[in-house]
């Protein structure tokens, strides 16, 4: 029998090596983490709103005695809990002053996350005596003014629930800006289709509006579809729209899509929100998002971006979401680096985006 001492020893032993395998891990993990928020990242389905810092939303909503907003935030995320939650963001952001300020404070968190090129997309809102087209202008004025390392664009946002009337008039607006204004013209490259996806209005009714966006404009198309089943033929005359010119559209979500749908030649860019759509679809983990893994454990050639939505609503920020990816996928920094450098070419100012990923020194 071996003294008592020894086996003091052996177990002295065993809990210093299960403590350095417990630290070298935690360093591992630091150093991946680290990594996957320095590499240089692109955006490109953020909205304004949504990506407010939480820090000034609970300042504004207390500023402005709108006593529910806590229990609100801290309630779970389901489709509709989010639009309710938008609902209260508006109510605080109520002057072209608080406008700047949460662009400004975006633009920032953005680049704090690692991201090189960003397009935030907004719904123009007449706040006050000012225009819907003041409002892209105050936008504008934040990004051009902008001196951090980020490139931002800008995406025009069509809020399907407030009908095609309201939509061409948005749509009227932000092209007479561009006409007179080059500044304007450099920084608004798109347009956006979201609102509430369950909402009576089809794409149908928008259809052309979107088409004249495109061919007399010149911008961009982003288009929120299959967030969640529809009736109508909503996504089927959005993807067919899309492989016309897929440089010039990208979808949105697409969660309620077949695969098959998005794959081979001129499949358009999907814009993946994994925080988002796991909270939207209630999924157990992200290992369940339609998809992904057809993507990365099976070779789907399906273009797709990862991208944040709403990162106010949704508790991220753009390296949360590739290191979820990462983790979820099993995928190395080389694969979030290419699909980065991919993605780069779908951007609606891609020469721009290009430029900014080759001054952070992303390898192409
Ligand atoms: C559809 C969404 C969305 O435009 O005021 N929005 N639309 N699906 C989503 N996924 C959860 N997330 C955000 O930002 C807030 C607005 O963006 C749209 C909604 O219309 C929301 O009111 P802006 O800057």
């Amino acid at each position: 029998m071996s003294p008592p001492g020894a086996a003091v020893g052996v177990v002295a032993a065993a809990s210093l090596a299960a403590a350095a395998y417990g630290l070298r891990r935690l360093l591992r993990r630091r150093r991946v983490v680290r990594a996957v928020r320095a590499m240089g990242k692109v955006e490109f389905h953020a909205h304004l709103n949504g990506s407010i810092r939480l820090s000034t939303l609970v300042e504004l909503a207390e500023a402005r005695g709108l006593a529910g907003a806590r229990a609100l935030l801290a309630g779970p995320r389901t489709l509709e809990a989010c639009f309710e939650i938008f609902a209260l963001i508006h109510q605080c952001v109520d002057s072209l002053a608080v406008v700047r300020r949460v662009a400004r404070e975006a633009l920032e968190d953005f680049e704090a996350a690692g991201c090189c090129y960003v397009e935030l997309r907004s719904t123009p809102r007449a706040l006050g005596e000012h225009t819907e087209a003041d409002y892209v202008d105050t936008v504008v004025d934040v990004m051009a003014g902008y001196a951090g390392a980020l490139t931002p664009r800008f995406l025009a946002s069509v809020d399907r629930s407030r009908g095609p009337a309201a939509a061409a008039a948005t749509v009227a607006a932000v092209a007479a800006l561009r006409r007179g204004d080059a500044r304007a013209r450099a920084f608004v490259v798109g347009v956006d289709f979201s609102g509430n996806p369950t909402s009576r209005h089809s794409f149908e009714a928008f259809e052309r509006l979107f088409r004249e966006c495109r061919d007399a404009h010149g911008l961009g198309l982003a288009i929120h579809v299959g967030e969640c089943p529809r009736g109508d033929a909503d996504a089927s005359r959005i993807l067919a729209l899309a492989r016309e010119t897929p440089g010039r559209c990208r979808l949105g979500h697409a969660l309620h899509v077949a695969p098959e749908d998005l794959c081979g030649a001129g499949a358009p860019l999907v814009e993946v929100c994994p925080s988002s759509n796991v909270a939207t679809l209630r999924l157990a983990s992200l290992r369940g998002h339609p998809r992904l893994g057809d993507v990365f454990a099976r070779g789907f050639d399906v273009p797709l971006c990862l991208c944040t939505d709403d990162t106010a609503v949704f508790g991220t920020d753009l390296a949360a979401e590739y290191l979820k990816v990462r983790d979820a996928f099993g995928l190395e920094l080389r694969d979030l680096a290419l699909l980065v450098a991919r993605a780069a070419d779908r951007a609606f100012d891609a020469p721009a985006c290009r430029a900014a990923l080759a001054r952070h020194g992303t390898p192409r």
